[in-house]
């Protein structure tokens, strides 16, 4: 191996309206110890882990959609600092672990769905990624509390960072010296081939992205609204294991998917679905269980080169200037009728 390094999803189970933020911490601390104990360098959490995904419920009282952010303003500091949840970074820092991990933050000036890869050595924030792609409505499908609802649109501002790659320094040493090139994505977005060129155009070598993906909502999909749950489970991990498989393909990069997993409150089933995929688009390990749990692999990053290199290289294969309809247009315009 060229460029080794072990890495991780850490799936994380159901987490209920009322489960509490300390409880989910401590969740998150065993996880880490567990990683530590079985020499992960890279651990790779959910989408908003420190809570239950919240946008899912039409929340009237300010003060319970308060309580589901982060909050980062010039007092408090970076995320690794807040009081809320800052024994989970220092645990991190101690354990020697970089972490991606995602949050609802609240800068003062807007929410966003945010996700930060954080040093292992340094505990410092290396990226800060958010959302790009923000999906469902911003007004509640129905109010039938067994209803699935979407509201990202309502409760956060779409991500304005773009997919920016970055170098984690952190793992230099244990990668031949060379360190590895990171992108960040978060649940939805991995749907969409434009972030993952964005990323695969820097040379990005692993994504991490964690998601919460339900997996029954007939409402959000359109299609067969008497879809059976087993089938909207099925058709759900089809199209996870879909995406990720095929854009980590071609972009030649490793992926490390995390799930929020389990059935939230007994009645909001997500799939899991966390994984290791490497550049060809084969999954190396996947979850056993919707519970939480670690999904690990040794992978190797020199493996990235025979895609870059061939198929995928995109310097030598690619006409940007046949694509400009990529960056000019937002929907769809068919043409005219003849
Ligand atoms: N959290 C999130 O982005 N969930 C969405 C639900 C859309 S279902 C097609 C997802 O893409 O998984």
């Amino acid at each position: 191996m060229g460029r080794p390094l072990k890495v991780a999803a850490a799936q994380v189970g159901a987490v209920h309206r009322t489960t509490s933020r300390a409880e989910v911490l401590e969740r998150l601390v065993k996880l880490l110890q567990d990683a530590s104990t079985q020499d992960v360098k890279l651990l790779v959490f959910p989408e908003t882990t420190f809570t239950t995904f919240f946008p899912r419920y039409y929340i009237t009282d300010d003060e319970e959609l308060a309580s589901y952010y982060e909050y980062e303003t010039a007092e408090t500091g970076p995320v690794t600092q807040t009081k809320n949840v800052k024994a989970f970074f220092q645990r991190a820092k101690e354990l020697g672990i970089d972490v991606q991990i995602g949050y609802g933050e609240d800068t003062g000036n807007g929410r966003y769905n945010t996700a930060v890869y954080v040093s292992g050595k340094t505990g410092d924030v290396l990226n800060k990624y958010r959302k790009v792609h923000l999906p469902g409505s911003t007004e509640p499908f129905d109010l039938n509390p067994n209803t699935t609802n979407q509201l990202e649109k309502k409760y956060f501002l779409p991500g304005n960072y773009g997919f920016q790659a970055f170098r984690a320094s952190s793992l230099k040493e244990t990668c031949g010296g060379s360190s590895p090139i990171v992108g960040q994505l978060i649940c939805n977005d991995r749907r969409w081939a434009e972030g993952w060129r964005c990323y695969g155009l820097q040379g990005v070598e692993i994504l991490c992205c964690g998601y919460n993906t339900t997996a029954y909502a007939p409402q959000l999909w359109g299609g067969d609204q008497n879809i059976s749950r087993e089938k909207a489970y099925e058709e759900a991990m089809f199209h996870h294991k879909l995406v990720v498989q095929a854009h980590a393909y071609t972009n030649s990069m490793f992926c490390i998917t995390a799930a929020r997993a389990g059935n939230d409150d007994d009645r909001h089933p997500l799939i899991p679905g966390s994984m290791i995929v490497d550049p060809e688009g084969h999954i190396v390990a996947e979850n056993k269980t919707e519970e939480d749990e670690l999904v690990i692999a040794t992978i190797d990053l020199d493996d990235c080169k025979q895609g870059k290199e061939r198929t995928f290289n995109l310097g030598k294969h690619r006409r940007p200037e046949m694509y400009g309809r990529l960056a000019e247009e937002g929907g769809v315009k068919p043409p005219p009728e003849v």
